[in-house]
């Protein structure tokens, strides 16, 4: 049931690396959101439910072969066709806990180093999205990577591109935008101290949230 109290709920990102257990830790983390007696709602990016998001499954599938700024564009516009749900599901108190987000979008395009898809330009068509309250960031090792069994089949699952993607994703750390808001966890610890650490940060977020205006942002 949603509240009533008229209190926003939040938007809460984990994003990370193929392979960070980012689907582990966003189950944990609504399951104990939940038993807080938060309202919670999850999301995942891609959605591969939608028209777009089977485009984009056949594409990571290797089934399809797109220009690097068409499937860019289509991750995209995969999160505005939930914009409107994410806008209006936080109105009602619901806390939304999303597996990826803008951030993830940015870093993969451009890790494939394309001249003309600059992480600037990767930027521009999410520029608008709900913004995020908290954005937790799996951060893996590469090596650490590698002992957790190689990677999946799937387009980007490959050890170079991996780097460049965990180097992009440091570098917006560091940038002067709302990126630089990413909290970061070390994903190779155990699945019981990553939840903690996760937890940590969000609610302290929350704490913060819950004191300050209840209105939600853009990016
Ligand atoms: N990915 C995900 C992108 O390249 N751009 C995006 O905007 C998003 C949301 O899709 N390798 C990539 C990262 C992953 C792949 O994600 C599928 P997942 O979380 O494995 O379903």
């Amino acid at each position: 049931e949603p509240k009533i109290s008229g209190q926003r709920g939040a938007f809460i990102v984990i994003e990370g690396l193929d392979r960070a257990g980012k689907t582990t830790q966003v189950k944990r983390l609504c399951d104990k959101l939940y038993s807080q007696g938060h309202n919670i709602k999850t999301l995942r990016f891609p959605d591969r439910t939608s028209p777009i998001g089977k485009m984009i499954d056949s594409y990571l599938q290797s089934k399809a072969e797109m220009d690097d700024h068409v499937i860019h564009l289509l991750f995209s516009a995969n999160r505005w066709e939930k914009a409107k749900w994410i806008v209006e599901t936080l109105r009602q108190g619901y806390t939304i806990v999303c597996d990826r987000y803008y951030y993830s979008g940015m870093v993969y395009s451009a890790a494939k180093y394309n001249p003309t898809l600059s992480l600037d330009w990767a930027r521009a068509p999410d520029v608008g999205l709900p913004r995020p309250d908290v954005v937790v960031f799996l951060n893996l090792e590469p090596e650490e990577a590698e002992k957790r069994g190689g990677y999946g089949d799937e387009k980007y699952e490959k050890k170079e591109m991996q780097q460049r993607v965990r180097e992009l994703f440091l570098g917006l750390l560091k940038s002067p935008g709302s990126e630089s808001d990413m909290q970061v966890v070390n994903a190779g610890e155990s699945v019981e101290i990553v939840g903690d650490r996760i937890l940590e940060k969000i609610e302290a977020k929350l704490k913060e949230l819950a004191a300050e205006s209840s209105r939600a942002g853009i990016v």
